[in-house]
């Protein structure tokens, strides 16, 4: 029997490397590199070098993968299952909703959605439609920041995230000079930018990498900037401020296109570097030398990862570090943070947010959106004032998608304030591992009148579910994503059978939501009987079908980059029409308009009395290889690598507490105690401890109380999720920054 080869996009990680598939009556025989995916050179060989790919056919036939609908029997948390059809699931699922909504109201609907590995537009989608505006996502913590910052200050939400990479012209020399990487561990979460980064320094890229922690990424640097955890915006201010004090910053460019710069030059002058160095800890004359290098060698890239998105003060954060872009002229040039965007007229498909319907929510069901009073910039508030700025000047794609407060939901969820919030769909997430202060995240769950999970395995999260669903993993659907930050598209066709009777039977994200929605009126949304018949349309714009983009243009689209749009566009779609220094945005919403430090607020110098018990610092999240969050753990091959959960400390802070490399420590925060294994880093502060994140055991029994060891090295059981440690205007929770001990544990 020939084989058939197919190309299809790997959504095991965010890199969305377009891989050959080749299979034999739908099943997987192996996996090749795609010479026609135009990115294939940024990654080093990916059959060979990618730990995921070499385990895909563990994964994909995996014995413990959900192969049918599961519904409950029994106590929730038994672990006791019954297979039923996709017509039972979804008639019985839609009965619920639409009698939960009657007693309730709409509302009382949840949904979490993870990482974006999948649609991430359906859930949305339906919840608009079904009249709900509570949908969560770690979104809020996880680019959400960036793009509500760049949305408000730029007009365009540019999105600092690692699918940048470092472009090189013709000669192979680095189109950037200078980049400056905050908060992320390139080498092991963004393989693209790891590789072009590190052939760039071979020919002379500057390297500005900001973190507590010594890394690969660290090691890279020409400067590291070893800040104290949570302080990146005095950091940046200070910077901000140097260049402007000695006059380092591109006159004509903030006199033409920029609003608010006195303001922000007085705001700066707060922050001398020897006023950050006591905030920061970074040596005042090194914050000078990389203010200088920066401003000296442009154009300049500045991505930043979790490091800032999950600071108690994130968004100034964000907002000193797009000023610092923004006053040496970085922003939308050749090499530079480049606006990802597309002028109003250019042909393009609909992207995520356009197709999630947030306009067809009825002012009544917004207003009910839980935290957004407290959270305006990415709720509802937020969306409505920066949409209405910029819907007209970039094809309608520059719109914000509208989190409701994830911490606050889940409080309601446990304790029915403001209102109930009874039933939740959990769709390529696992919140009891990767949301924080899991305690209350499993009290949230146990009080719903119904939870449904659609994942690949029995999750600690589906453990507590009413039904669990299967799914089609990448290979076995279509997929078209963005990628170049955006608006390019590449896109991947199905490559193996998502259906083999009596064997299993996958549905995707689309066939879910479209399934329910049909059952509860929305059938108009859902005309697509299928994602590719979905795609089939959304490609329109192109003049193609999935199958011909496929075959006529490789997959790809990739429009020509425009430069300086601002000059085409005559601005910036922001409420004065500049790039804004001083964000209007914020004091419309009622919030600072300019950046400032704030200590955060579970920090050895807020809480001197917690400090007490609690000396140290918590960090956590950092990426490893090769697991991606909470993922891989049950595949053999891959928890080989890596075993165990590791913790990071410094070997002087360790020794003093009698703790051996290699020993297992207890790691305490006032949420919660769990244990990793101590692993010495030389680089880290005495002061840090670094642990990691997504840790459950699927080896461990599934039902209560184990929940496959959800509480014995899960950090999120330390993390915080109190509304008043998170950040002010973005509702961002800590991620990165709390006081805990550590201590051997002691076998007996
Ligand atoms: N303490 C701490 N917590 C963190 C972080 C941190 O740094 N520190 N990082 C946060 C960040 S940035 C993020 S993005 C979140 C991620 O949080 P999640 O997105 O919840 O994490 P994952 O483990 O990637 O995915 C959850 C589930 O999706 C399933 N899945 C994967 N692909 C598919 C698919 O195609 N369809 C379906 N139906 N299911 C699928 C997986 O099997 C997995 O069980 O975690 C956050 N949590
Ligand atoms: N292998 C793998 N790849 C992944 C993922 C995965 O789980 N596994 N997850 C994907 C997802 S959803 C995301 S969001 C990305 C995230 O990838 P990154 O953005 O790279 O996030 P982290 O790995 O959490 O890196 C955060 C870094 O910030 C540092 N840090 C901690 N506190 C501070 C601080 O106060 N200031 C600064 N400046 N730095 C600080 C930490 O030491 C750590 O080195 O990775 C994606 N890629
Ligand atoms: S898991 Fe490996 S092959 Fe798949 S997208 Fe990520 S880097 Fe590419
Ligand atoms: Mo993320």
């Amino acid at each position: 029997m020939t084989q058939k080869v197919t190309r299809a996009i790997c959504r095991w990680c965010h890199a969305d490397c377009r891989v050959q598939v080749h299979s034999e009556k739908g099943k997987l025989v192996k996996l090749a590199e795609d010479p026609t995916d135009p990115r294939v050179d940024e990654i080093l060989p990916r059959t060979r070098g990618c730990p995921r790919h070499l385990m895909a056919k563990e994964y994909i036939y995996h014995p413990d993968r959900i192969k049918f609908p599961l519904k409950r029997v029994g106590g929730r948390g038994d672990n006791n299952w019954q297979q039923i059809s996709w017509a039972q699931a979804l008639d019985e699922i839609a009965d619920k909703l639409g009698a939960l909504r009657e007693k309730y109201g709409a509302e009382t609907l949840m949904t979490t959605h993870g990482t974006a590995r999948t649609t991430s537009w359906t859930g949305p989608r339906f919840m608009n439609l079904f009249g709900s505006p509570n949908t969560v996502s770690p979104g809020t913590i996880c680019y959400g920041p960036s793009v509500g910052v760049g949305a408000a200050q730029l007009g365009w939400p540019q999105q600092y995230r690692g699918d940048v990479t470092i472009d090189f012209d013709e000669k192979g020399e680095p189109l950037t000079k200078c980049i400056i990487i905050t908060g992320m561990t390139i080498s092991e979460a963004y393989p693209r930018l790891w590789k072009t980064a590190r052939d760039g320094k071979k020919k002379g890229l500057k390297i500005i990498v900001v973190d507590p922690r010594q890394t690969k990424t660290t090691d890279l640097a020409d400067i590291w900037l070893r800040v104290r955890p949570g302080t990146d915006t005095a950091l940046f201010m200070s910077m901000i401020n140097v260049i402007i004090e000695k006059e380092l910053y591109d006159k004509a460019f903030v006199d033409k296109w920029c609003y608010g710069f006195a303001e922000i030059a007085e705001r700066a002058r707060e922050y001398p570097p020897e006023v950050a160095e006591k905030i920061t800890s970074v040596p005042a004359e090194k914050i000078r030398e990389a203010a200088v290098i920066y401003a000296t060698n442009t154009p300049g890239l500045s991505p930043h990862g979790m490091g800032m998105e999950q600071l108690e003060n994130s968004i100034d954060a964000m907002q000193a570090r797009l000023i610092l872009a923004a006053i040496v002229g970085n922003i939308d040039v050749k090499g530079g943070d480049y606006m990802t965007g597309v002028p109003a007229g250019t042909p393009i498909p609909a992207a995520g947010p356009n197709l999630e319907l947030a306009d067809l929510l009825s002012d009544e069901q917004k207003a009910k959106q839980i935290g957004a009073g407290s959270f305006k910039l990415l709720s509802h508030p937020g969306r409505e004032l920066i949409w209405s700025q910029n819907k007209n000047m970039w094809s309608g794609r520059a719109q914000l998608r509208a989190y409701a407060h994830y911490p606050m939901v889940i409080h309601a969820m446990a304790n029915g304030k403001p209102y109930p919030v009874k039933a939740a769909i959990s769709v390529f997430s696992n919140p009891m591992v990767t949301q924080a202060n899991t305690k209350m995240v499993y009290k949230a769950l146990k009080n719903t009148e119904l939870y449904v999970v659609k994942d690949f395995w029995l999750t600690p999260s589906a453990q507590l579910a009413d039904y669990v669903l299967p799914s089609a993993c990448w290979a076995e659907r279509p997929n078209v994503e963005p990628f170049g930050g955006g608006v390019a598209l590449i896109g991947g066709e199905t490559a193996l059978s998502a259906i083999v009777p009596g064997e299993h039977e996958y549905y995707t994200e689309y066939d879910f939501y479209r399934g329910l929605g049909m059952r509860l009126g929305q059938d108009e949304h859902w005309r697509w009987e299928t994602l590719d018949a979905f795609y089939d349309e959304r490609l329109k714009p192109l003049g193609v079908t999935l199958p011909e983009f496929m075959e006529k243009q490789d997959g790809i689209f990739f429009p020509e980059r425009e430069y300086k749009k601002y000059e085409k566009m005559n601005g910036f779609a922001t409420p004065t029409g500049k790039l804004e220094l001083s964000s209007k945005i914020f004091e419309m919403l009622g919030y600072d308009p300019l950046p400032k430090f704030e200590e955060p607020k579970e920090s050895p110098i807020s809480r001197p009395d917690l400090a007490e018990k609690y000396p140290l610092s918590l960090i956590t999240g950092g990426r490893i290889q090769p697991y991606y969050h909470s993922e891989h753990r049950q595949i053999e091959s891959i928890r080989k690598m890596r075993p165990n959960p590791v913790a990071q400390i410094n070997p002087n802070t360790a020794k003093k507490l009698g703790i051996d490399n290699g020993d297992w420590m207890w790691i305490e925060t006032p949420r919660g105690v769990i244990k990793q294994q101590c692993e010495y880093n030389p680089g880290l502060d005495e002061s840090v401890v670094h642990g990691e994140h997504g840790w459950w055991l699927p080896e461990q029994p599934g039902q209560e109380p184990w929940l496959h060891g959800v509480w014995e090295s899960n950090i999120n059981v330390l993390v915080d999720d109190d509304p008043a440690r998170c950040n002010e205007r973005s509702g961002g929770w800590p991620l990165k920054t709390a006081l805990c001990r550590v201590y051997k544990v002691k076998e007996y």
